[in-house]
């Protein structure tokens, strides 16, 4: 009986010996020797057929038993609990790092530095105005009379009787031919304002306006420069047209159309079947401007165009709604 025990604990001793980290498997250790089917308890059972003299003995045994396996195993359960502790608290340095998330320039944004890189690089400066702009330079400079349609309240956002937000931005140009005296280059990005709000407009929306005066400045270098803007912005395959039109600062006016960049000229839904999307209007600068700038237009002549970030970076990327540009919504503005 003796011996029995003691194999008893030996074996028990053996078989958890590395099960500290492993709970089901010490727990069923456990029922296995100490379990009330178990073998200690099996030998409790053969305590019965020991002879008289001895069983006290044995009952001795058998309870030391009991007690040394009770604290083998809770000895076990208490170092699998500091392992399991050990392990949450430990530092994992294989875990991947959180990515911080990087700030970028608003597609708006990337757009107009574009539109500018190109115009700089053919030689055009860039400037910049107020936003808040006297009547004077948004309209009667560039020769919108007081009863034009451009000035009506539902279109410009008027501080008082002679303050705007700036509709567009030429007053800029103005303020720079009033400073300088040809031969000017100038390119001016910025937000403008208009009172109208739907589906296709938005209060507050960007603008880049150029001006090229100097002696001999022609309609075929208009046409020259921006074919070469259109074939930097869109891709040298990308054909222009140039379409008359009337602007009351401009004369000759034109509007320039770029083959539909959806389907290449051959007519869908964006184009409205037409094969052409126009992105910009422009024209040769009245002589009525010079007037207020004081430039002789005997002596100088000159190009303007102006054309809207927004439209041209729905075109170049795709979108369809207006509205994207300004929900801040980062899986919109991430893509760009
Ligand atoms: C446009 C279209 C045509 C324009 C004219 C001038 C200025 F100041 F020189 F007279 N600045 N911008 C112009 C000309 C703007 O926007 C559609």
């Amino acid at each position: 009986m003796k011996e029995a025990v003691q194999s008893l604990l030996e074996r028990a001793s053996r078989a958890l010996s590395g099960l500290e980290e492993d709970p089901k498997a010490l727990d069923q250790a456990r029922i296995r020797f100490l379990g009330r089917k178990g073998e200690l308890a099996q030998l409790f059972k053969e305590l019965g057929k020991v002879p008289d003299d001895v069983r006290r003995e044995v009952g001795r045994v058998l309870n030391e038993a009991k007690a040394q396996l009770e604290e083998l195993f809770s000895e076990a359960l208490e170092k699998g609990r500091e392992h399991a502790e050990g392990k949450r608290e430990a530092i994992d340095v294989t875990v991947p790092g959180r990515v911080p998330l990087l700030g970028r320039l608003h597609p708006i944004t990337q757009v107009a530095l574009e539109i500018t890189r190109i115009f700089n690089w053919l030689g055009f400066e860039t400037v910049e105005g107020p936003e808040i702009e006297l009547d004077y330079y948004n309209f009667e400079a560039l020769n919108i009379p007081k009863d034009h349609p451009a000035r009506e309240m539902q279109d410009t956002f008027y501080i008082s009787e002679d303050v705007v937000l700036r509709t567009h931005t030429s007053p800029i140009q103005v303020r720079v031919m009033e400073k300088r005296k040809p031969p000017i280059r100038i390119i001016a990005p910025g937000r403008t304002y208009r009172c109208d709000s739907d589906v296709t407009h938005t209060p507050m929306f960007h603008q880049v306006e150029g001006l090229m005066v100097g002696k001999n400045v022609s309609f075929g270098d208009l046409k020259g420069v921006l074919a070469t803007f259109v074939h930097e912005m869109f891709g040298p395959e990308v054909g222009l047209r140039f379409r008359p039109s009337f602007f009351p600062f401009t004369e000759p006016s034109a509007e320039v159309d770029i083959q539909c960049v959806i389907c290449r000229g051959q007519g869908c839904r964006v184009c409205k079947q037409t094969g052409w999307l126009e992105i910009l209007g422009s024209g040769m600068v009245d002589p009525e401007v010079y007037k207020y700038v004081d430039y002789d237009p005997e002596e100088v002549s000159g190009f303007a165009f102006g054309m809207g970030i927004e439209r041209i970076a729905m075109l170049k990327y795709g979108i369809d709604d207006l509205r994207l540009f300004y929900e801040n919504d980062l899986r919109f503005l991430g893509q760009f």
